[in-house]
């Protein structure tokens, strides 16, 4: 992270983290389901699962019921229809934080994200504001991929951080812990975009607070079972959406240094 950060986390004591929602979309993950509930309770005993389910027509919403009616620490948002990534987190961020939650976990269902690594996310949450999962860390790798794959997630991640100016290495991953607090303060009630999008939005906003961002290293896995609901649209979102946001924050830069004089940091 920058200096500027690590200055930061030196001078600032950060509130001590509380109970923590793991949050699980899911849109037909009938066969991922009950293994990613599962391995995430072995993995952090203490927290609480949220599985935000959109009416899947395979049915997972109903396993998701019988996992629940088994464990009082899983929970099931059951929403109208296909809404998208972005929306499935927003209700399970408002679920949370209305229950009380401290920390608001996003993890996805299909085992790309392995429980088995929250417990550093949530430890690094410690001393941070937002914890990303980064692929594109020293220590991070990503399994099963082409190289095709890779090429497009790293440029992405290099495109947004140049285009937004953030100093951010995995800027569209979605393993991610939150702070309550924090979501509170990034205006989450104005997030429209979804998908990769959603990830890039809420990671910029996050920045431009000036919170307290930190990236830990985790290895990502292609998913198995299921299949994929990335479609060439949720790119193209992504893409436009970034690009008309770098070209606002550098409009805005312009005009704020012109009226002051200042061309230093233009
Ligand atoms: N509730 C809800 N969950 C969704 C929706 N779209 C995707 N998801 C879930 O979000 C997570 C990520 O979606 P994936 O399809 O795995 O996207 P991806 O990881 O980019 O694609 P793959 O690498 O091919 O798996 C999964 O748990 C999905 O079930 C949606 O519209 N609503
Ligand atoms: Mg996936």
């Amino acid at each position: 992270m920058s200096d500027r950060a690590s200055d930061q986390e030196e001078t600032r004591r950060f509130e001590p983290v509380g109970p923590a929602l793991v949050i699980i979309p899911t849109y037909n993950e009938v066969d991922n389901i009950r293994s990613i509930v599962s391995r995430t309770r072995a993995a952090v005993p203490d927290a609480h699962v949220l599985v935000a389910d959109d009416n899947s027509p395979d049915g997972t919403g109903k396993v998701a019921d019988e996992l629940a009616a088994e464990d009082g620490h899983v929970q099931v948002l059951h929403r109208r229809g296909k809404e998208g990534l972005g929306a499935a987190y927003l209700a399970g961020f408002r679920w949370g934080m209305e229950h009380g939650f401290d920390v608001l976990v996003e993890m996805d269902a299909d085992g790309s994200h392995q429980p088995e690594e929250l417990p550093r996310l949530l430890t690094a949450l410690r001393h941070a504001d937002l914890v990303l999962g980064s692929r594109w860390v020293p220590g991070g790798r990503v399994v099963n991929w082409p190289a095709s794959r890779k090429f497009l997630s790293r440029g992405g991640s290099t495109y947004s951080r140049m285009v937004l100016g953030i100093p951010i290495r995995d800027v569209t991953g979605g393993f991610r812990a939150f702070r309550a607090d924090t979501l509170r303060g990034l205006g989450i009630d104005s997030v429209a975009s979804q998908g990769y999008c959603f990830q890039v939005d809420l990671a910029h906003r996050a920045v431009r607070a000036g919170y307290h961002v930190v990236e830990v290293p985790i290895t990502f896995v292609e998913r198995e079972l299921g299949d994929s609901k990335m479609s060439r649209d949720i790119v193209v979102e992504a893409l436009w959406r970034v690009t008309a946001w770098g070209a606002r924050s550098r409009l805005h830069q312009l005009t704020r240094h012109r009226h002051t004089g200042d061309h230093e940091h233009a």
